[in-house]
């Protein structure tokens, strides 16, 4: 089955593409359509902006649309920055700029580490030409470190432990990171439905 990633984030097509590397599915992303046009992630909530980029997607290239809508919930704020972590300071120039992780820090500076718990989620959705949808979702409980550590990963990874780790998602290998993580556990389940289909 084809399945077209619609995803403009490179790092997140490289996560995707090898947690979902077992699964008999030919992957095409967003660069063999050109002309597929950008979506407005003007919803508020992981669902709704998952379940709008996947339909749009499938929509216009008549093939099934894989998403990823995700972001980091941090509990001393409220849980912003939320479906807005890609644009979190306002001249981000996009989701993996550190002026974002900088601006969270910077944020957090008097709140105390017994108070810096946090999550990332994750909401895949998986879309039909027929307006089908499929959502899977996943969560990473952690906390906010005090200054960024690591160099691997992506956008706030390198302020992230995960719960019981004293290590950042940039300190990790990808596969520890894909273990732990909010996208992998999404994606284990989609992987559950897919396996499912296909063998029907
Ligand atoms: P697409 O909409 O094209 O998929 P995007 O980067 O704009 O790309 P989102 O709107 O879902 O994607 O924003 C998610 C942001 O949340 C992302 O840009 C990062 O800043 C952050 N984020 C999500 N997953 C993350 C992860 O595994 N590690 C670090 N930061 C993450």
């Amino acid at each position: 089955m084809d399945i077209v990633l619609a995803t403009r984030n490179r790092k997140k097509i490289e996560e995707i593409s090898r947690i979902t590397a077992g699964l008999p599915i030919h992957v095409l992303s967003l660069e063999d359509f050109p002309a597929c046009p950008e979506t407005v992630e003007d919803r508020d909530t992981f669902e709704g902006n998952a379940v709008k980029k996947a339909l749009e997607v499938a929509v216009f290239t008549n093939r099934p649309a894989l998403s990823d809508d995700s972001g980091l919930e941090v509990d001393a704020l409220g849980g912003k920055p939320g479906v807005y972590s890609a644009r979190y300071a306002p001249d981000a120039a996009n989701g993996n700029d550190p002026k974002n992780y900088l601006k969270l820090l910077d944020d957090l500076a008097a709140t105390p580490d017994e108070k810096r718990s946090a999550r990332f989620v994750c909401c895949i959705a998986l879309a039909f030409p027929d307006n089908r949808v499929e959502t899977f979702f996943g969560r990473a409980e952690g906390r906010i470190s005090r200054e960024p550590r690591g160099q691997k990963g992506f956008g706030y990874d390198p302020v992230f432990f995960p719960l019981g780790f004293d290590r950042t998602f940039a300190e990790m290998s990808a596969a520890e990171k894909d273990a732990l993580s909010h996208r992998g556990k999404a994606l284990e389940k989609l992987a559950g439905f897919l396996r499912t289909v296909l063998k029907g």
